[in-house]
């Protein structure tokens, strides 16, 4: 008799997708007709599977993607927790604009934390960093510079068969984090190059890990963000307080660069709009329009 059951992908191991059920995880191959079909089962895909009676299990179907983001690629992300250091690799506003853009553009909410606060301790370079930060709290964002704080909120963050997804630089501390709020995980963690400042992708794969009532991914950190797709004219739908802001501006589809009654330049020159963002924002139009990504993010 052959047995089925539903359940999400939470790791590639060799060739066999682990897939968590009701039951447990089960060990399961892929059908050929995947192969065929040009398709491939992705971590945090919902699948069917199927047992057969030598207790064989096989992933049958994939069920209807939310979406797909990052490469390697999760599926199905309702939020992503961006990992964001404050040194090794060093602060970057810049950075976290790519990022906080990217996601806008998916549809996918952000929530970020600051790793590493503890090795500036009270330098000046720490309250401008936190400063800076208090700026994206105040546009929408949650932001947390302490780990016991989100290690402790994360359970009840994570709603019913959500799945949260890591994102952040190689080296920024995701997989230090994950083990401190999966203290089973034993998820490896990276040393810093010092020449470079940077991490050496010490985690390879997109795995998941049950937190809460849903899930939380551990992943390489989508290191290269490709907005060329966006279109350009659209870029400032997702600067979210620009997008806010453009109710009030003269004109429909104002692109706050020169058309008169922008009420974004008008913020940006009280000092209520960050220049940073603006100055961002300026960066990754000529960016798209040239339709490549600038060579030191490659
Ligand atoms: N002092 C301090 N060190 C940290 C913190 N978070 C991470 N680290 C260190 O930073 C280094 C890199 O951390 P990882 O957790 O491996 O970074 P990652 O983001 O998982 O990197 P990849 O897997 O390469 O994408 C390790 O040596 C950690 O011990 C932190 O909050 N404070
Ligand atoms: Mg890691
Ligand atoms: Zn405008």
């Amino acid at each position: 008799m052959i047995k089925k059951a539903e359940g999400t992908v939470i790791g590639l191991i060799a060739g066999y997708y682990d897939v968590q059920t009701a039951d447990g995880v089960v060990r399961t191959r892929a059908r050929g007709v995947f192969r065929q079909k040009k398709e491939k089962p992705t971590v945090g895909d919902h699948v069917e599977i199927q047992v057969d009676d030598k207790g064989t299990s096989y992933l049958v179907k994939i069920l209807p993607r939310l979406n797909l983001i990052g490469r390697p690629a999760v599926a199905n992300v309702n939020h992503v927790l961006l990992v964001i250091s404050a040194v090794q690799p060093d602060f970057s506003v810049q950075l976290l604009d790519r990022f906080l853009t990217f996601f806008s553009w998916k549809k996918v909410d952000v929530t970020i934390y600051l790793s590493k606060a503890d090795m500036l301790e009270n330098s000046s370079k720490l309250s401008k960093i936190k400063e800076e930060l208090a700026y994206y709290q105040k546009i929408g964002y949650a932001v947390y510079d302490n780990s016991d704080e989100l290690v402790e909120s994360i359970p009840n963050l994570i709603k019913e068969n959500q799945i949260w997804t890591m994102a952040g630089q190689s080296g920024a501390g995701k997989s230090t984090l994950l083990n401190k709020i999966k203290k089973d995980a034993n998820q490896a963690t990276g040393k810093i190059s010092v020449v470079l400042n940077r991490g050496k992708h010490t985690t390879r794969q997109v795995q998941l890990f049950k937190v809460g009532e849903g899930f939380l991914a551990d992943t390489p950190g989508f290191s290269s963000i490709d907005f060329t797709p966006i279109k350009v004219n659209e870029l400032c739908n997702y600067f979210v307080e620009f997008k806010k802001a453009s109710s009030k501006c003269k004109f429909r589809g104002c692109q706050h660069i020169k058309e008169p009654g922008c009420e974004v330049k008008r913020l940006l020159e009280e000092g209520i709009i960050l220049q940073s963002r603006y100055d961002d924002y300026l960066s990754m139009r000529t960016e798209i329009s040239e339709g490549r990504m600038p060579e030191y993010l490659k």
